[in-house]
């Protein structure tokens, strides 16, 4: 159990609005927040979203930092770039039904097991997710919500929503940022696809030569197509998902000079083969999306036996990111009205950088008690703390002693407010409960 949730116990209840930093909120023992949709509760055997109960467990690690963010809906908002990024793709894939309020808390049914992702996999654990039980997460992707859209009755679909992830701290990772899924799905007769993907593509040709789009990727055993599967189908299946996508692409991009985009193999439970799609941005590859054709297991749980479909999931902030020229990931949630004033509804306008506020840069070491270290759940124990106000936390210091073999690491943390100058005295306060908080959570020794 996180040090910060146990601050949290008692006192009187005080209804707060979800947009005051959450960091104050913990400072200040306060235990029911509230917002004009959202309200949550955390007591001492559950917590209470909307008046829904959700027992706690050992599993339980979801925080108020994160649960303040359920109402934003930034997809929602007509002038956030990540809403005006959603109607541009959606208008881009015409026809598609479009699911974009589905409740972001879901079973691990849903978020897992439903897409066939094995019960020791890696992306179920704590420190990964935020669990309500062992039973209910925030999703953690809009897969979740993939077999629902299969069984709703559409053959093309969209669902766009919040996604929540335990993470690093940096300028293209928060713990809560949007996602679209993708899913078409064609009946398995190789004529009749390839018959729709040629109309399709020549109804869409790709002219835009301001973007150098790469894709050396072919199917192979590491990368294979499913065994159910047959050759002549898959080709023309994944044709459509890379045309589709590289449409998509250059149309939300094509006013962007010089863009470079790859295609890369990869993994996922539930596509075979996988792929991903990266962007070269301000030096460095940035994924965007993850793509597949669909596991025939999946379409099978949905009745679509004689179906087969690709899918793929985008992060938005990343290609809003891009697209609107965004530095930092933390400003789609600026209530700034520098930053909220700056776009309209229908139209890409790059950012207009305002004077940032100055940061203030503090360094946290301890010893560790023993060798074994997890950063997203060290990341987590700041965030609980320090809320939106941290920016960036990077090691900048890993050392074994030689003698006695501890291992000691040194943190660099940099808060820095959106919307707001933050004081230094506010930040050493903030500094000394992550430090209480570190100290208490993982035993360590600090320095
Ligand atoms: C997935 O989430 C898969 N569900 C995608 C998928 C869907 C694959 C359908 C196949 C078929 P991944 O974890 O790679 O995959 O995330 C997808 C995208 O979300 C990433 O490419 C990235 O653009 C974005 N993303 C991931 N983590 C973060 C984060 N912490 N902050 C912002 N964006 C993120
Ligand atoms: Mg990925």
């Amino acid at each position: 159990m996180l040090v910060s949730a146990s601050l949290l116990r008692r006192t009187h209840p005080v209804v707060c609005r979800s947009s005051a930093p959450v960091s104050l909120l913990y400072l200040a023992r306060r235990q029911w927040y509230s917002s004009s949709t959202t309200g949550f509760e955390f007591k001492d055997k559950e917590v209470v979203v909307d008046g829904v109960k959700y027992p706690k467990d050992e599993w339980t690690n979801v925080t108020p930092t994160v649960l303040s963010k359920l109402d934003r809906k930034l997809h929602l908002q007509p002038r956030n770039p990540i809403c005006i990024i959603r109607h541009l793709i959606e208008s881009h894939f015409n026809g598609y039904k479009c699911f974009n309020n589905l409740s972001p808390i879901v079973t691990t049914q849903q978020n897992f097991d439903d897409l066939l992702i094995p019960a020791d996999h890696p992306s179920r654990t704590k420190s990964d997710n935020y669990y309500f039980n062992k039973d209910t997460v925030l999703r953690a992707h809009t897969s979740a919500h993939q077999l629902e859209g299969l069984r709703s009755g559409a053959d093309k679909f969209l669902i766009s929503g919040d996604v929540y992830r335990r993470d690093e701290i940096d300028a293209s990772h928060f713990p809560v940022f949007h996602q679209m899924e993708g899913l078409v799905y064609f009946d398995n007769d190789p004529a009749k696809i390839a018959a729709q993907v040629q109309a399709d593509i020549e109804s869409n040709a790709l002219n835009s030569n301001n973007i150098k789009l790469v894709d050396d990727t072919v199917i192979k055993p590491s990368n294979p197509i499913q065994e159910r599967h047959m050759e002549e189908t898959v080709k023309p299946v994944a044709a459509h998902l890379k045309h589709s996508i590289n449409s998509m692409i250059r149309t939300l991009f094509a006013d962007e000079p010089n863009l470079e985009v790859r295609w890369i193999d990869a993994y996922f439970p539930f596509t075979s083969p996988s792929w991903e799609v990266e962007i070269y941005y301000k030096g460095e590859w940035l994924e965007v999306l993850g793509c597949g054709v669909v596991q025939q297991a999946l379409m099978d749980k949905a009745g679509l036996h004689n179906k087969i479909g690709w899918a793929f999931g985008m992060g938005l902030e990343r290609l809003a990111m891009v697209l609107f020229g965004i530095p930092d990931i933390r400003l789609f949630w600026s209530q700034d009205e520098r930053f909220v004033n700056q776009f309209t509804p229908g139209q890409i306008q790059k950012f207009q950088p305002f004077s940032k506020y100055p940061p203030c840069i503090k360094d946290i070491s301890f010893w560790l008690p023993e060798n074994t270290w997890n950063e997203n759940n060290f990341c987590e124990v700041i965030r609980g703390v320090a809320g939106d106000l941290v920016e960036n936390v990077k090691i900048i210091d890993d050392f074994t002693h030689p003698k006695t073999k501890r291992r000691s690491l040194c943190y660099r943390i940099l808060y820095r407010s959106m919307d707001r100058s933050v004081t230094n005295e506010e930040i050493n306060e903030i500094q000394e409960n992550v430090r209480t908080s570190v100290q208490k959570e993982f035993s360590v020794e600090l320095r």
